[in-house]
């Protein structure tokens, strides 16, 4: 359907509402000190610095569906990244390196429906970090302890800022609760994820989802699996998500049956887990985008950006 000339205008008049909105440099000024507490962070845990790629022959699968976006490059399919999963797992290949971050523009274009979910844009960053030879429980200390950094640093370096947002200071958290997913679902039934973020006052750890490939079975309890997910309070919802990962070549095979991935896709991949053997690896990502709404407890994600992502936006640029 065209767009007619007045929708236009009221197109650009809400875009550019957007655009001027006098809360924004607070929020922007939110986001700005997550980053740089982490930035602060990782260097302060030697966890070397990777440049992010937009575009990859090979990217995250995910484990719901979303729009195509690929183009045709020097007579090969790029996807736009959806994730750097598979980046992280190949760059832990040198032998020097033990420790990777990547600030990471992920592209997921997202159907209609969840363009109300208040969580999803199109577009957004995440933090993704890689650990060699470290498991679930390091990768989840560390992330408390990095959450605790940055809502530490915000605190000292933005107090007005976030009293004005808030009401008060952030809370400084410890040790986060873990639950199973298997449990809070007999609990609460199928919306459990949500249910229990609604009825939390701080964030949780959601552990043993059934996902992608790469997230490790736990061979100690076939079927379930070493993932795990940070869940922000308050209805927020989803803010991390991460697993040991699968590195040998028969178990990758094994798990891509399962998930009905399509291994003709990821055939190079394969050929690198079967000649050169991946190293057992663990990490996560948080959405920066996700955290900033949670510290300014704001309605929906796309509140955070200066141009609208949110799946399907009507407004321009
Ligand atoms: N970054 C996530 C991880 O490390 C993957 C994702 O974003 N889907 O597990």
């Amino acid at each position: 359907m065209e767009t007619t000339i007045l929708e236009k205008t009221t197109m650009l008049s809400e875009t550019l509402k957007k655009i001027k909105r006098p809360e924004l440099k607070d929020i922007l000024k939110i986001q700005q000190g997550i980053i740089r507490a982490t930035h602060e962070f990782m260097h302060k845990k030697d966890v070397v610095q990777l440049m992010p790629i937009m575009l990859s022959a090979i990217t995250d699968p995910l484990n719901h569906s979303v729009v195509d976006a690929s183009i045709n490059y020097a007579d090969q399919k790029w996807s736009l990244t959806k994730s750097m999963i598979f980046h992280k797992q190949l760059a832990l290949i040198n032998p020097s390196l033990d420790a990777i971050y990547i600030v990471s523009p992920n592209v997921r274009l997202e159907s209609k429906d969840r363009a109300g979910t208040g969580r999803h844009l199109f577009e957004f960053t995440q933090v993704d970090f890689e650990f060699k030879r470290k498991d679930k429980e390091f990768v989840m200390a560390f992330m408390e302890e990095l959450i605790a950094f940055v809502f530490d640093s915000l605190n000292k370096q933005l107090p007005e800022i976030i009293i004005k947002l808030r009401g008060e200071l952030l809370p400084v958290f410890k040790k986060l609760i873990t639950y199973r997913t298997e449990e809070l679902e007999a609990e609460l039934g199928e919306d459990y994820e949500f249910k229990k973020s609604k009825e939390s006052l701080e964030p949780f750890w959601l552990v043993n989802h059934k996902r992608e490939f790469y997230d490790k079975e736990d061979m100690s309890k076939p079927g379930t699996f070493l993932n795990y997910d940070i869940i922000w309070p308050e209805g927020y919802g989803e803010g991390l998500s991460g697993a040991e990962r699968e590195y040998e070549y028969t178990q990758i095979l094994k798990r891509m049956e399962e998930t009905g991935t399509n291994k003709e896709v990821f055939k190079d991949y394969l050929s690198v887990a079967k000649q050169e053997g991946f190293i057992p690896t663990a990490g996560a990502g948080f959405g920066v985008e996700r955290m900033t709404r949670y510290i300014c407890q704001l309605k929906d994600v796309d509140e955070v950006t200066v141009f609208s992502r949110k799946p399907y936006s009507e407004l321009m640029f």
